[in-house]
């Protein structure tokens, strides 16, 4: 069976009283159960939410990580510093990341390799823009972007990969692909995964939906055979929203 997985990117958003306040909420809203629930706040608080989480199974997740070692990086945050506080999860290649900080394909494969090389978990992400989907070009945007963002890591370290599934078109704007849409694209991504590993590996691994999922809209989209789950924002900021799509699984 595949780890059915929730995770809340909270973008940059929530101060540290707010932090506070929204997992404390979170602990005694989400009941225990099989789905692995992920909190990505920002790197100023996740020091903070570690502690908080210590005794829950809620885990927490950096929104990005640097990919040296460690050096001359005003401003860059490195693996063993997301390690030593207790972070052993990074989102790494959001569309946010790509558009705004100039993050290309090339440079998130060096950050993939350094997050595995520290044994963290990555929850990466890719999809296509708009202009892609009208001409019919999503299909191969996506695996271009999956063949040189993780396919060249080692089979043995695909344990240690989840991979997210954002359609650009659908992010933050109210727009969700339909439940047909999101998992026509996570079978074709199984199935790629498939052919350049293996079927072990294409069934093991858990392909996240991310794109405005909310609470009216998880259940349909969840319900996919190969929907794995949710990467969730703007609904991830709210206790009772978040509760109820990670109860939708
Ligand atoms: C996509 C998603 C979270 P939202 O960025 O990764 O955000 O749910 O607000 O569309």
């Amino acid at each position: 069976m595949r780890k059915k997985i929730v995770a809340g990117n909270w973008k940059m958003n929530k101060n540290l009283a707010e932090t506070k306040t929204l997992l404390l909420e979170l602990k005694t809203k989400l009941t225990a159960s099989q789905t692995e629930i992920i909190v990505a706040p920002t790197y100023t608080n996740l020091g903070s939410a570690v502690e908080i989480l210590e005794d829950s199974s809620i885990t927490v997740a950096a929104q990005n990580m640097h990919q040296a070692e460690n050096g001359a990086y005003t401003g860059e945050i490195s693996a063993d510093m997301l390690k030593s506080i207790g972070v052993e999860t990074v989102i790494l290649g959001h569309s946010e990341r790509r558009a705004y900080f100039g993050e290309t394909d090339e440079l998130l494969a060096s950050k993939v390799n350094t997050a595995l090389q520290h044994d963290m978990t990555i929850i990466f992400c890719f999809g296509e823009e708009l202009e892609d989907r009208k001409k019919n070009n999503h299909f191969s945007v996506v695996e271009n972007q999956l063949k040189k963002g993780v396919f060249h890591i080692a089979q043995e370290n695909w344990k240690n990969v989840i991979l997210a599934y954002e359609p650009v078109w659908a992010i933050g704007t109210g727009e969700t692909a339909s439940p047909e849409q999101a998992q026509e694209m996570h079978a074709f991504i199984r199935k790629t995964i498939a052919n350049t590993f293996s079927e072990k590996v294409a069934d093991k691994v858990s392909i996240l939906y991310g794109g405005s999922v909310k609470p009216n809209n998880a259940e349909e989209i969840f319900a996919n055979p190969d929907v794995d789950g949710g990467l969730i924002g703007g609904a991830a900021l709210d206790a009772e929203n978040f509760a109820v799509i990670a109860n939708a699984i």
